[in-house]
């Protein structure tokens, strides 16, 4: 069953194309890195926002239109696996994510929602004999159901932890079963809504024993995937322990688990911390913790979550520049976490918008990339912390120096030279990169 009839095969056909259902400058052959575009950016469909959201918001239902919607339960859930597929092949994009409630409906007992899942991966395991898109990563979606309202691993109740734990082993046979690269851990209702009734001690320590049972299953059946913890300040909880990358790398410091997980970086939970998507970006990748990301952009005029596929290109610039920066993502990728706009609900939208967002990225790839080559950035930086290459900066640097000698070497200098940052300028020359990329 066909799903996207007037739709045929998205292809690249440059910039001057005036057509929409064509990439004007994602061209998955052209080379970035020395790889092909497509296999250096790794872009991916989020399962949940793509075939699953309605576009339903507290204030109203949903408004998409999605042809299998005219199923229910497991044929529903079988229409969803044709719709990807026929989706995927149609933008050739290379991945996919999904939360194992996205899949399959949940059954009445544990035990019924795992014979669903059963079904549902074996038919997407048959479709990807064929297909040449892969899982790029797959989590359990521990937050929606009311069980999960006092969170799951975090939980003031050891049934629900142990409900948790149960999810956690399939969702890791399910990423085996289907060769996934990586496994995502995205602690919605881990936090807490108020210190008045919680013992976070506890459910930090209870997080640490929940993530060390989760690796040492994964080892023990052989699935090899990256896991990666994708931080989030808040929103549904109040104050989420995977606040932000710096909070999340303290915590696997903590608990000794740094060896075993990376980050999944998502855009408009950085700046739902307050910070720039590139921010935390590079926090990740300086302490060689940058797994995945989250591709999307919130809005600078509402205050939270609102999944918008990327499209501004500052941003896309500097998240490759990082990217780049970091030899690539490994085996993470660039996951469209985002969704059409409620007022977006056609079928087609689903294509402008991914194209949209890949079109976006691809810019930012090629403007990055020639930032790098041409050392725009590394020479400004290079300068301004020239002073820790010689002199009493090298002593410093290398560690052959003291407060004793530090304090005679002060004394003996005169008014301080500072040098300006230059700011405007630099901005000034990367919006002139930007614009010239495409002349
Ligand atoms: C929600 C998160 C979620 C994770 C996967 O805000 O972005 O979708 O990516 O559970
Ligand atoms: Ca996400
Ligand atoms: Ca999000």
């Amino acid at each position: 069953m066909n799903y996207f009839n007037n739709i045929s095969k998205v292809k690249f056909e440059g910039a001057n194309s005036t057509n929409p259902l064509a990439f004007k400058y994602y061209n998955p052959e052209e080379m970035i890195n020395g790889k092909s575009m497509q296999e250096f950016m790794r872009f991916s469909i989020a399962y949940w926002h793509t075939f699953v959201g309605d576009g339903g918001d507290p204030f109203g239902q949903g408004t998409m239109i999605r042809p299998w919607n005219e199923y229910i339960g497991m044929d529903l859930a079988k229409a969803r696996v044709e719709a990807a597929f026929e989706l995927f092949e149609k933008l050739n994009v290379p991945f996919f994510c999904f939360h194992d409630s996205d899949i399959a409906p949940e059954g009445n007992n544990l035990k019924e929602t795992y014979d669903n899942l059963d079904k549902i991966v074996s038919m997407i395991k048959e479709y990807m004999k064929t297909s040449k898109t892969k899982l790029l990563w797959n989590t359990a979606n521990m937050f929606s159901h009311p069980r999960w309202l006092h969170g799951a691993a975090t939980a003031p109740n050891a049934d629900v932890f142990a409900y948790a734990a149960a999810k956690v082993k399939k969702g890791l046979e399910i990423g085996k079963e289907l060769g996934s690269e990586n496994y995502v851990f995205w602690g919605g209702r881990e936090g807490y809504e108020t210190l008045l009734n919680t013992n976070m001690k506890l459910e930090l320590d209870n997080l640490g024993r929940f993530f060390h049972m989760a690796k040492d299953y994964a080892k023990e059946i052989g699935f090899d995937a990256q896991f990666l913890i994708e931080p989030k300040p808040k929103e549904p909880t109040k104050h989420q322990y995977d606040f932000d990358v710096a909070t999340g790398l303290a915590f696997l410091h903590t608990y000794g688990l740094t060896d075993y997980f990376k980050f999944n970086v998502e855009a408009n939970h950085a700046t739902l911390a307050g910070h720039t998507f590139e921010h935390e970006l590079h926090v990740a990748r300086i302490n060689g913790m940058l797994g995945s990301v989250d591709a999307n952009q919130g809005d600078a005029l509402l205050g939270w979550d609102t999944d918008e596929f990327p499209t501004d290109l500052y941003s896309t610039t500097l998240a490759m520049y990082e990217i780049l920066k970091n030899g690539g993502l490994g085996t993470g990728g660039l996951n469209f976490d985002a969704k059409a706009r409620r007022g977006s609900f056609d079928p087609e939208d689903l294509f402008y918008a991914h194209i949209a967002g890949m079109d976006a990225f691809a810019i930012g790839a090629k403007v990055a990339q020639r930032l790098i080559k041409d050392k725009v950035l590394d020479k400004i930086v290079d300068e301004r912390y020239s002073s820790f290459k010689e002199g009493i900066g090298l002593e410093i640097v290398e560690g052959r120096t003291n407060f004793y000698k530090l304090e005679e070497y002060a004394l003996q200098l005169g008014e301080i030279q500072n040098k300006s940052g230059r700011q405007e300028k630099i901005k000034g020359i990367i919006n002139k990169y930007l614009l010239e990329a495409y002349l």
